[in-house]
């Protein structure tokens, strides 16, 4: 997803800790959704070539700033001060990287139809079957495991990163020192997304101490979201696997990592096995009361019951659905918008990035691998 997306989280604490995964290549900003507050993880414009191009510029240096900035993070997360400022000295300015986090001008239409064209087409669906064929085995053990679809994962993986093939070139240290010090003023949210910013940094540092000497500098989004499914620091110290089982976790180089991870970050948000992500909704205009069904966005809120005495229309599959609703709205340009009735498990893909058109297209790549796949 280009700049400045904005995964997020409904749960406000565990949004500090989790969320900002993903770093799409190619998702418009616009499709984070309302609720989107927290965070911003960076689809950086991936290269869409193999070739590592990093991106950079100067060091910063041990100014004041650094310095004091070193002396939080090396405390807060029992680092030694000295390592931690030499880091941090050693990063490097990325000039181009806080404008990319600036929301979209507001005149930009949001549309469902052209956002699905970039994820939903047949070179994309072309690499998730060989994705799919290549690690089927821990896509298996990941259902069995997790309780979580392998064409969910698929899904996440191939909006991603398309399979791997666009996981950023962007230093992480540097990506995520320029945010935490540069970040824009005249973002709506600086502060918060400064304070999000620094304490992926924090996290970032302890991943970093962690490697080996002589190890290559990690790269990731312009965002700092790393590896086969772009997790952020924080996330990748909280729900990331090793699945591979070689006794070290790896999202960098082990898409079976990758496979594992995601699996259990779906599960800590309380994916429930079995239960579909959204179902087709029409409407009975008699009755409808669209402003209602609409007021708490993407948040799964009303009984089948209580959404069809609104005038949502159900068919019957729908019908028998015990959880909540959500009646999930996607514009599309000028045209009419499109509609969903999205279920807790719908949510749960919002959990990985705040965005209605993002769970969507990573649901529809899934859905069209595994047609393709025959499952
Ligand atoms: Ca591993």
């Amino acid at each position: 997803m280009t700049p400045s997306f904005s995964p997020s989280f409904a749960l406000r604490q565990i949004a500090t800790v989790v969320v900002y995964l993903a770093a799409c290549a190619s998702v418009p900003a616009w499709s984070t959704t309302k609720h989107s507050r927290a965070a911003t993880h960076g689809h950086a414009h991936k290269v869409p070539s193999k070739a590592v191009r990093q991106v950079s510029g100067p060091h910063f240096g041990a100014t004041p700033q650094i310095v004091a900035l070193a002396h939080e993070l090396a405390e807060q997360h029992k680092l030694p001060i000295d390592w931690v400022r030499q880091q941090l000295s050693n990063a490097r300015q990325l000039p181009g990287v806080p404008k990319m986090v600036m929301p979209p001008p507001v005149n930009v239409p949001k549309n469902w139809r052209a956002y699905r064209e970039r994820f939903i087409e047949p070179r994309r669906i072309d690499a998730g079957v060989q994705f799919w064929k290549t690690y089927d085995s821990p896509l298996q053990r990941a259902q069995q495991t997790y309780g979580v679809p392998a064409e969910m994962i698929v899904g996440i993986i191939g909006v991603e990163t398309f399979y791997g093939q666009h996981k950023g070139n962007y230093r992480v240290l540097d990506a995520l020192t320029t945010l935490a010090l540069n970040f824009p003023a005249a973002h709506p949210r600086a502060a918060e997304r400064q304070a999000f910013f620094k304490s992926e940094l924090g996290h970032f540092l302890v991943q970093m101490r962690q490697q080996a000497p002589g190890t290559a500098p990690i790269t990731g989004s312009f965002a700092g979201a790393m590896g086969w499914p772009q997790f952020m620091p924080s996330s990748w110290a909280k729900f990331a696997v090793d699945f591979d089982g070689d006794g070290r976790i790896d999202l960098l180089n082990s898409p079976v990592d990758a496979i594992g991870s995601v699996a259990n970050y779906f599960k800590a948000f309380g994916w429930q096995t079995g239960m579909p992500t959204h179902y087709p909704v029409k409407f009975d205009e008699a009755r409808l009361d669209k402003p209602s069904l609409l007021a708490p966005d993407i948040l799964p809120s009303f009984s089948v019951s209580n959404f069809m005495a609104k005038g949502a229309v159900l068919d019957n599959d729908a019908q028998q659905h015990t959880g909540p609703l959500a009646l999930v709205e996607l514009f599309n340009g000028d045209d009419a918008p499109s509609y969903v009735a999205g279920t807790e498990n719908f949510y749960v893909v919002t959990r990985y990035n705040w965005s209605s058109y993002y769970a969507l297209a990573v649901i529809e790549l899934g859905q069209a691998v595994a047609e393709q796949m025959g499952r």
